[in-house]
C-alpha cells in the first residue's frame, strides 16, 4: 500500500514495507543508545547491511558519544550492503504505554534532528520507520502525529530534501499514518 502526498514541493510518501529494502539516500534506524543493535528494525537493520555499520557505531560511540546517543539525537553511518547510501541513527523515548509533553518533545526532536542530519549531508531522500512504536511502546497515534509535525515544520522552515517516506511493517500501522496525515 502506498500513499503519495505534496507538502511545499516535497514528496511524502506513506507506505507499506521493509525499510532495509528502501533505495533512498538515507534510511532511519531506530536505535537504542548504546547503538550495538538490538531487536526490530534494529536488528533488520545490522543483520542485512553487514558489519560495517556496527563498526562505524563503535567508532561514534568511542569518540562523540562515549556514554551513548542520548534520546532525541541522530548520527549517520554508511549502509553496508543495503540498497540506501547510508543509515541514520536515532534514539526515540521509551514510553511503555505512556505520553507525556516530555516524550513528545524527545520523539519530535528525533525526527526532527534526523531530517536535519540528512540536510547537513546534502541528503535529498529519507524513509523513518515507526520510531518508537515497537519495543519501546509510545501510543501509535501520537508517535505518527508527532511525526507528522516535525516533516511539516522542517518543510516549512528548512527544506531541502525532495522526498521523505515513512515505511510501516502492517497495514494497520499504515492505517493510523494515513489517518494523522489526512487530520
Ligand atoms: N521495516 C520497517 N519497519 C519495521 C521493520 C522493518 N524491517 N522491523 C520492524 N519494524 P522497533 P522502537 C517496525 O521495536 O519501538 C530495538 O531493539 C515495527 O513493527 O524496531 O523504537 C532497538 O535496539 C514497529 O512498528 O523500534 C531498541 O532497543 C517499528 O518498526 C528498541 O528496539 C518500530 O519498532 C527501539 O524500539
Amino acid at each position: 500500500m502506498e500513499k503519495q502526498l505534496i507538502i511545499n514541493n516535497t514528496k511524502v510518501i506513506i507506505k507499506t514495507g521493509d525499510i532495509t529494502e528502501e533505495n533512498v539516500d538515507a534510511i532511519v534506524n531506530a536505535a537504542n543508545s548504546s547503538l550495538m543493535g538490538g531487536g526490530g528494525v534494529d536488528g533488520a537493520i545490522h543483520s542485512k547491511g553487514g558489519k560495517q555499520i556496527l563498526e562505524e557505531c563503535k567508532k561514534i560511540r568511542e569518540t562523540i558519544y562515549p556514554e551513548g546517543l542520548p534520546t532525541g539525537k541522530a548520527v549517520i553511518t554508511t549502509a553496508g550492503n543495503l540498497p540506501s547510501k547510508y543509515v541514520i541513527h536515532t534514539v526515540g523515548p521509551i514510553c511503555n504505554g505512556k505520553w507525556s509533553k516530555n516524550l513528545e518533545k524527545q520523539l519530535y526532536s528525533a525526527f526532527y534532528n534526523s531530517l536535519e542530519l540528512a540536510k547537513r549531508e546534502n541528503l535529498k531522500s529519507i524513509a523513518f520507520p515507526f520510531v518508537s512504536a515497537g519495543a519501546y511502546r509510545c501510543p501509535k497515534e501520537k508517535v505518527a502525529t508527532t511525526a507528522k509535525k516535525a516533516i511539516i515544520d522542517f518543510i516549512k522552515y528548512e527544506n531541502s530534501l525532495d522526498e521523505i517516506r515513512f515505511v510501516l511493517f502492517s497495514e494497520e500501522d499504515f492505517n493510523i499514518f494515513i489517518k494523522s496525515f489526512e487530520r
